[in-house]
């Protein structure tokens, strides 16, 4: 049989970081801040990022760029923040972690995990007094929910605070805590008659120290420490009036997971792309390492995994910005993105052999910060029994 149908020509196959063109459901804004994002990475973060990584250290010169651009609570309205949609402030998240997951933590654990909390539980004194210098980056924020006994599992918490006749008595400990050191103002979550309650400590109160945990092997761009508190005293204004419960901490990692979904991403995109150029430019047995098939079936996988794990990024962030997200969604896309990205880190560090192993390639410290990444805000157990729970209805936790 004939046909009289004119032939098309195939529509020209976007770059192999972007196969199915998920970056054209971006709005115009979104684009912008994905592009002034990327941009300030390249120019100011990848040159230097793997000399902090090797020194252990954050890179502090950063934090007034963060905030310059308005990444700081970005997606909170008010209070000097942007106001942005939950799309824009993914697509930077994906941008930063595509220069390191520690930069994308802090932008996280100050946004998600400091500002959310008092913007959605604050008093008004408290929002006007730490909001407008948290987004401006002259006040760091950190985090502190995680014991040394009470990781996956929070409710088993020993920080308590009591009242007094004036306001608090805080006492206990706090471990793993992002920008604990180099925090202004420490969100801190603890056991009271009335439940949990989240407290807002200052650095220097009287009896309030931080100190850093070192010789860690991942996310060493990222002051990581311990927090602790010797009968704190605290005024009743410090604690977060609008929330009792473990709603209170848990509704915000929902905020810092949806960040990781985004991501993860970005550093799954940046290991590709390593690997990509080194397969072209890397010759053995006199051709390109890229010509091998089995060169081309990891390639084919990890491009494939990307094109998912951002479709999955982009749909979370349009659910939240419908005001339809679950929690279990963002449960989903974490441990799906977070897991995805391990595995192309993993095998493109493989396709650079022994290079793969230095610093002189991003890659090995993308494959190191995501062991932490996978762990950090739920781990991908805790997800997976998450998701378990929603689908049959059994609580595997209790
Ligand atoms: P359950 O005791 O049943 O629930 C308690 C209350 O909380 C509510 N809830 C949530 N609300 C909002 N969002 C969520 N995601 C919520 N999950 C639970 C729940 O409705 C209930 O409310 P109410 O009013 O009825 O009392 O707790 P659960 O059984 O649901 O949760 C158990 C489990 C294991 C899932 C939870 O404890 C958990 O998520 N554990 C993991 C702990 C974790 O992720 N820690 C992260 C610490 S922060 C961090 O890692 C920062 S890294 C930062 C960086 O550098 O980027
Ligand atoms: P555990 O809870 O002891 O888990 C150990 C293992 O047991 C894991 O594989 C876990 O999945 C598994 N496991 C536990 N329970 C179950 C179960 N029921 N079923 C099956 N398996 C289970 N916390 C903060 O509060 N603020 C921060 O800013 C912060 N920043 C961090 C930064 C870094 C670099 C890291 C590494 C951690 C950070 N954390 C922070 C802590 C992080 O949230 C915890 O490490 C995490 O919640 C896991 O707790 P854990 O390390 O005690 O592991």
């Amino acid at each position: 049989m004939t046909t009289n149908q004119p032939r098309q020509a195939p529509a020209s196959l976007p770059s192999s970081s972007d196969l199915y063109s998920v970056d054209d459901l971006l709005s115009d804004d979104e684009r912008l801040v994905r592009d002034t994002v990327r941009s300030m990475v390249r120019e100011r973060v990848l040159p230097i990022i793997g000399d902090h990584f090797e020194a252990a250290t954050f890179p502090r010169e950063l934090i007034a760029e963060l905030a310059g651009l308005g990444l700081l609570g970005m997606h909170l309205k008010g209070y000097g923040c942007a106001g942005a949609t939950a799309v824009a402030y993914g697509v930077a998240c994906e941008e930063l972690e595509a220069g390191d997951s520690g930069l994308r933590s802090f932008v996280s654990v100050q946004g998600s995990l400091a500002m959310f909390p008092i913007r959605a539980y604050g008093s008004e004194q408290q929002k006007q007094k730490f909001l407008p210098e948290m987004a401006a980056g002259t006040m760091v924020g950190c985090f502190g929910l995680t014991e040394a006994d009470a990781g996956s599992d929070p409710t088993a918490m020993r920080t308590t605070a009591t009242r007094t006749g004036s306001g608090w008595l805080l006492n206990g400990s706090k471990m793993w805590i992002t920008n604990g050191s180099v925090a202004d103002v420490a969100v801190v979550w603890a056991k009271t008659d009335d439940g949990v309650r989240g407290f807002l400590v200052e650095r220097g109160t009287p009896g309030f120290t931080a100190a850093d945990i070192h010789r860690k092997l991942s996310l060493r761009a990222s002051v990581t420490s311990e927090l602790h508190f010797d009968s704190v005293e605290l005024p009743e204004s410090a604690m977060l009036p609008d929330v009792s419960g473990m709603r209170g901490p848990l509704s915000c990692l929902n905020e810092a997971r949806y960040g990781i979904a985004w991501g993860a991403m970005g550093a799954a995109r940046a290991c590709f792309a390593a690997a990509v150029e080194y397969g072209k430019t890397r010759r053995m047995f006199d051709r390109p390492i890229g010509g091998f098939q089995l060169t081309q079936a990891k390639l084919a996988t990890m491009a494939t995994s990307l094109v998912q794990g951002r479709l999955v990024a982009h749909r979370l962030g349009t659910l939240k910005d419908q005001g339809r997200l679950h929690p279990v969604q963002v449960s989903l896309a974490k441990r799906a993105n977070v897991r995805a990205a391990i595995d192309i880190a993993r095998e493109a560090r493989t396709i650079l052999g022994a290079n793969g192993i230095t610093l002189e390639y991003p890659v090995v410290r993308h494959m190191n910060n995501l062991e932490s990444v996978l762990t950090y805000e739920g781990t991908e157990e805790v997800h997976t029994l998450i998701l378990g729970k929603a689908i049959t209805g059994e609580d595997a936790f209790s």
